[in-house]
C-alpha cells in the first residue's frame, strides 16, 4: 500500500515541476519513477538505498527520496515544491481534464488559483481569452467544476458510516499500536454527513501514508505530518488528524463539535479560568494541564456530566449538563418491535412469513405488517376488500410462529383532501394504522397542514408515517406546519414516527425532539420492504438520541401488550 503513497508523491512532485515549467528530462524521471513504483511487487518503504537502486529508473537522487519517506512520511523536496504555489492549485490540478500545462496557463497568465476563480473566469468569458483556451475548453472546465462540487457535497450519514468503517478496519490493521476514533459530524450521528474525519493517537510515522495509500482513495488532497485529506472513490472526503496520545481526550472532544457545541465550551472554560484546545484542559494561570487524555474529564474538570456526542449541538446540553438533567437516551436494545414493514401483497419483496421471520431475526419480539393502501396503485395497494383478507393472512401466519407476534397493520394513504384511502370501518378492523402522505406533495402549505389535522383528526389513525416527506439531499419536505401537527398530535393522542430509510430519517431530530418536549409519543420503525430492511433500525435510534429521547418516549420500546395500549385507538382519553 505505501508504494502508491510514494508513486503519488512523486506524481504530484512531477505536476509541481511541469507547473514551473521545469527541464521536461527532471520531470519525465519523476512520472517514470510514479509509474514503476506503483506497479512494483516488493514494499519499497522496507528496502536499502541499494536495493532500490537496483531497480531501473531510480538512480541515487530518488532512491534517496524513497527513504527520506519510508523514515519520515513525507519529502521535504515535494513539501519546498508545495510551498511554491498558493495551496489551493492542488484542486486546479485535480479537476478532470485540467493538467499541470492548464494549470500553469491559468495560473501564470491568469493568476488563477482556486477553483472559485477558476469559475469566475469562466463565466465572465477571461478564460477563452487566455492562450491556448477556448469555448471548448471553457466547456469542459465548467463540467469538471459541477461534476467536483457533486462528489464534495454532502452524503447521507449511513453511507458515510460504512465508508468510515471499513477505512479504519483497514487502518487498524495496517497500525495496530495506533488509537483510530471517528469524530466530526458522524460521531455526533447528523444525517448528513460533510466529510469523515478521523482522529489518530498515538506515534507511528506510518499512520499518514498508511491512510494516503488507502486503496479506496481517489485523490491526495493534502498530506503532512499531523493532518492529511484525502478523497474516496465514491465521492467522501476524509481527513486523518494525529495528536498525542495524552491529547486523546481533548482531541476527542475538539474534532466530535459541533462547532458551535465548542465555542460554548471553550467560553465556559475561559469563564473558569482555563484554556481550552486539542490538546488539553490548561489552567490560564500556570499553563498546566489539568485534563486531555480522557474526554470525560474535560466535562468533568468544567463541572459538567458528560454529554453524549449526539447531543452536542448547542442546543441546550450544557445547561442541562450542569443540572445533572440530561436524559438517559434509548438504544437500539430498546427496541422491541418494529411498527412499518411491506410485503409481496404489495411493493415489498418477501412474504408475510419471511418478513416475520427476518425481524425476530433481528432480535424483535413484534413486527406490523403494514402494506400500501389502494391510492398507490404502482405498488398495487390494497383496497378494503384485500386489506381484510390480508389481516386475516398476517393474523393466521402469526399465530403459529414462535418468538414473534404478529400484527395487522397498513400504511393508509392520506388523500389529498385530506381523508383517508380507506374506510372507517377497514380501518377499525385492523391493529395499528400508520397514516402517511405519498401523493400532492407540492400542496400550499395551508391546504398541506390542513390536509395532515384530518387524518390527525380520524379516531382510527395511530400514527404518522414519515411525517414531513423529505427525501435528504433530493426532495425538501412538504409544507407540512409541524409544530401544528406536533399540538395536534398531541391532543389527539396520534403518535409520530422517525422512518428510518436512510434518505427519509423523517421526522429530523429537531421535530422529534419539539414532539417529545410536547409530550407526543414517538414510533421508530424502518420501513422495511425486505428482509435486510430491519438493520436499519439503528439510524432511526440515532436521530432519536439526538432529539434526547428515552426509551419512554418511544411506543415501541414496550412489550407488544404495552405498545397496544398505548395506541390512540385503545387509549380512552378525557375528550372522547
Ligand atoms: P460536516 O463535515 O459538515 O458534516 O460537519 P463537521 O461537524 O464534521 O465539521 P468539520 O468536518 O468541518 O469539523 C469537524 C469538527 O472539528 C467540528 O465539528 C468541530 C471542529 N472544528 C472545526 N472547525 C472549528 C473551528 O473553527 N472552531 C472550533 N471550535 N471547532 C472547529
Ligand atoms: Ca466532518
Ligand atoms: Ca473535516
Ligand atoms: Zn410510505
Amino acid at each position: 500500500m505505501e508504494n502508491l503513497a510514494i508513486a503519488r508523491v512523486f506524481e504530484e512532485i512531477a505536476d509541481l515541476l511541469e507547473i514551473k515549467g521545469e527541464n521536461p528530462f527532471k520531470i519525465r524521471a519523476y512520472r517514470n519513477a510514479s509509474e514503476t513504483i506503483a506497479h512494483a511487487t516488493e514494499q519499497l518503504s522496507r528496502c536499502t538505498e541499494a536495493q532500490l537502486r537496483a531497480i531501473s529508473g531510480i538512480g541515487k537522487e530518488l532512491a534517496a527520496k524513497i527513504r527520506e519517506f519510508a523514515e519520515t512520511g513525507e519529502i521535504r523536496y515535494h513539501r519546498d515544491l508545495l510551498e511554491q504555489f498558493p495551496p489551493t492549485i492542488l484542486d486546479l490540478l485535480h479537476l478532470q481534464g485540467v493538467g499541470p500545462k492548464t494549470v500553469a496557463l491559468l495560473y501564470g497568465q491568469a493568476g488563477i488559483s482556486t477553483l472559485d476563480e477558476l469559475e469566475a473566469a469562466c463565466r465572465d468569458g477571461r478564460l477563452r481569452e487566455l492562450k491556448g483556451m477556448g469555448k471548448k475548453k471553457e466547456e469542459l472546465i465548467l463540467k469538471a467544476l459541477a461534476e467536483r462540487k457533486q462528489r464534495t457535497g454532502r452524503h447521507l450519514m449511513p453511507d458515510a458510516a460504512e465508508a468510515a468503517g471499513l477505512l479504519l478496519e483497514y487502518l487498524h490493521a495496517q497500525c495496530p499500536e495506533v488509537n483510530f476514533s471517528v469524530v466530526g459530524s458522524l460521531r455526533r450521528g447528523v444525517d448528513t454527513t460533510g466529510d469523515i474525519d478521523i482522529l489518530a493517537t498515538g506515534v507511528d510515522p506510518r499512520v499518514m501514508p498508511a491512510f494516503t495509500s488507502y486503496k479506496l482513495v481517489d485523490r491526495i488532497l493534502g498530506q503532512g505530518d499531523t493532518k492529511s485529506s484525502v478523497l474516496l472513490w465514491g465521492g467522501f472526503q476524509a481527513d486523518l488528524r494525529l495528536v498525542p496520545e495524552q491529547s486523546r481526550g481533548a482531541a476527542l472532544q475538539y474534532f466530535t463539535g459541533s462547532k458551535a457545541h465548542n465555542i460554548l465550551l471553550r467560553d465556559r472554560a475561559n469563564l473558569r479560568g482555563f484554556k481550552l484546545n486539542e490538546y488539553g484542559l490548561f489552567r490560564l494561570d500556570t499553563g498546566v494541564a489539568t485534563a486531555g487524555q480522557r474526554e470525560e474529564d474535560i466535562y468533568e474538570q468544567l463541572g459538567l456530566a458528560s454529554i453524549p456526542p449526539e447531543l452536542r449541538e448547542g442546543r441546550g446540553e450544557i445547561e442541562a449538563a450542569e443540572r445533572g438533567e440530561l436524559p438517559g437516551l434509548i438504544s437500539l436494545d430498546d427496541i422491541r418491535g418494529d411498527i412499518h414493514a411491506h410485503t409481496t401483497a404489495t411493493d415489498g419483496r418477501e412474504d408475510i412469513e419471511t418478513m416475520a421471520l427476518a425481524a425476530r431475526d433481528a432480535g424483535l419480539s413484534y413486527l406490523a405488517i403494514t402494506d400500501h393502501s389502494k391510492a398507490l396503485a404502482m405498488a398495487n395497494g390494497l383496497d378494503e376488500h384485500r386489506a381484510i383478507e390480508h389481516a386475516r393472512r398476517v393474523r393466521e401466519i402469526g399465530s403459529r410462529l414462535d418468538g414473534i407476534t404478529l400484527l395487522a397493520g397498513i400504511e393508509c394513504d392520506i388523500k389529498p383532501d385530506g381523508t383517508m384511502d380507506l374506510a372507517d370501518d377497514c380501518l377499525a378492523e385492523l391493529d395499528v394504522v400508520v397514516a402517511s402522505i405519498h401523493s400532492a406533495f407540492n400542496q400550499e402549505a395551508a391546504q398541506m397542514t390542513d390536509r395532515v389535522l384530518r387524518a390527525v383528526a380520524n379516531p382510527y389513525v395511530d400514527i404518522m408515517g414519515h411525517p414531513t416527506g423529505r427525501l435528504l439531499l433530493k426532495r425538501e419536505p412538504y409544507k407540512v406546519d409541524v409544530p401544528a401537527l406536533v399540538d395536534a398530535a398531541a391532543a389527539a393522542g396520534v403518535a409520530l414516527e422517525i422512518n428510518c430509510q436512510v434518505d427519509r430519517l423523517d421526522l429530523c431530530d429537531t421535530h422529534a425532539k419539539l414532539a417529545r418536549d410536547k409530550g407526543v409519543k414517538i414510533v421508530i420503525s424502518t420501513d422495511s420492504h425486505a428482509k435486510g430492511g430491519f438493520r436499519l433500525m439503528k439510524w432511526g435510534v440515532t436521530v432519536a438520541r439526538r432529539a434526547w429521547l428515552s426509551a419512554e418516549d418511544v411506543l415501541n420500546t414496550r412489550t407488544v401488550e404495552g405498545f397496544k395500549a398505548g395506541l390512540r385507538r385503545n387509549v380512552k382519553r378525557s375528550s372522547d
